[in-house]
């Protein structure tokens, strides 16, 4: 017996278990497939040619990188043709994405972030790709539109992310616990590495821009100055800091060892919302981190919760450790009650 199954056997083990269709199945490995692809791009960085700016501005209004455009790319090609989607919603495109005529559509609604962390790309730190999956609520002979991918995350089919770093991970819930994935680049399969992630309850750890502290909200600075007292503090025990600036490096370690990750509402952004995007980043990302036992919140509200009312919306992100999670979110509802 292999030490560690395959994502494949995986799949097919939750098929024959009733826990995915076959069209979920198949999305899943064209997105592990795309995942190999951007992987191996992102490893040849400037032999690739593959660095710097593409020259082109996103919906958000940030400068593409190239590889922001590449991966985008490589996500809409590998599952344009399948059958399975009805669209696809990505942070690097405004609207809609629409399936070929050519092609059939499908039961299911694929969100990404294609290239997230991209700032990190030109100085070699880790990076990543998050996708979200939403059922499809649209009939198959009629193009789905931006008002049918506004469905709050706790209704996610699946949700997963990839980091691309010393080994490119994949990262996944189908609603039944919490998978990790390793990319075998000698063979591009994945190998289910981390069986049944969870979050531990207790960390020592947090992660936030501490550049904005003049901007927070006064619950968070509360919440901060409490950890940088350390031991001789309200928490009596040291905290560490960690900040990549990479929301898939920063949320991977937090699940991996615990602590929070936290991009709180602040004077900087609070008219655009928030900095990170609801439904294909903080959606994702807070369906990964409960079904393994953390919570993720805006300061005020269950992330999972929120009923979208545009497809690149922001919001405030506080997720990781429930204990950590429950606190910072408790200050918010203190200063409100
Ligand atoms: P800041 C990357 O641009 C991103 O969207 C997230 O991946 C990351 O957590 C955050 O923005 C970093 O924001 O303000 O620290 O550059």
């Amino acid at each position: 017996m292999p030490q560690h199954i395959s994502l494949t056997q995986f799949l097919i083990d939750e098929q024959r278990a009733g826990r995915v269709s076959a069209d979920l199945g198949l999305l899943l490995q064209a997105l592990a497939q795309s995942v190999a692809a951007i992987a191996a791009t992102v490893s040849k960085g400037a032999l690739a040619g593959a660095l710097g700016e593409a020259g082109t501005e996103n919906v958000q209004g940030e400068a593409q990188k190239k590889l922001d455009v590449i991966a985008n790319d490589i996500l809409i090609q590998a599952n344009e043709w399948g059958g399975y989607l009805g669209a696809m919603a990505s942070e690097e495109l405004e609207f809609v994405c629409q399936i070929p005529s050519s092609a059939t559509r499908g039961d299911y609604l694929l969100l990404f972030d294609p290239l997230d962390g991209s700032s990190n790309i030109d100085v070699n730190v880790t990076i990543g790709t998050i996708f979200s999956v939403l059922r499809n609520p649209q009939a198959k002979d009629k193009e789905p539109t931006e008002a049918d991918f506004l469905q709050p995350g706790r209704d996610q089919i699946a949700a997963g992310y990839a980091t691309y770093g010393p080994s490119t991970q994949l990262v996944l819930t189908l609603g039944d616990g919490v998978h990790g994935f390793t990319l075998d680049r000698e063979t591009g399969g994945f190998l289910h590495t981390h069986p049944f992630m969870t979050v531990p309850t207790e960390a020592c750890e947090y992660a936030i821009n501490a550049s904005n502290v003049r901007h927070w909200e006064a619950p968070v600075q509360r919440y901060i100055a409490e950890l940088q007292q350390g031991r001789d503090g309200p928490r009596g025990c040291d905290f560490n800091m960690r900040w990549i600036a990479s929301m898939v490096a920063d949320v991977h370690r937090v699940l991996t060892r615990g602590g929070i990750f936290m991009y709180p509402l602040d004077e900087k952004c609070r008219a655009k919302g928030g900095k990170l995007r609801l439904m294909y980043e903080a959606n994702p990302m807070a369906m990964l981190i409960e079904q393994a036992g953390g919570a993720a919140t805006t300061g005020r509200g269950r992330i999972l919760d929120i009923i979208p009312e545009r497809l690149h919306q922001r919001v405030p992100v506080i997720l990781g450790s429930r204990i950590e999670v429950e606190r910072v979110t408790s200050y918010h509802l203190d200063l409100e009650s």
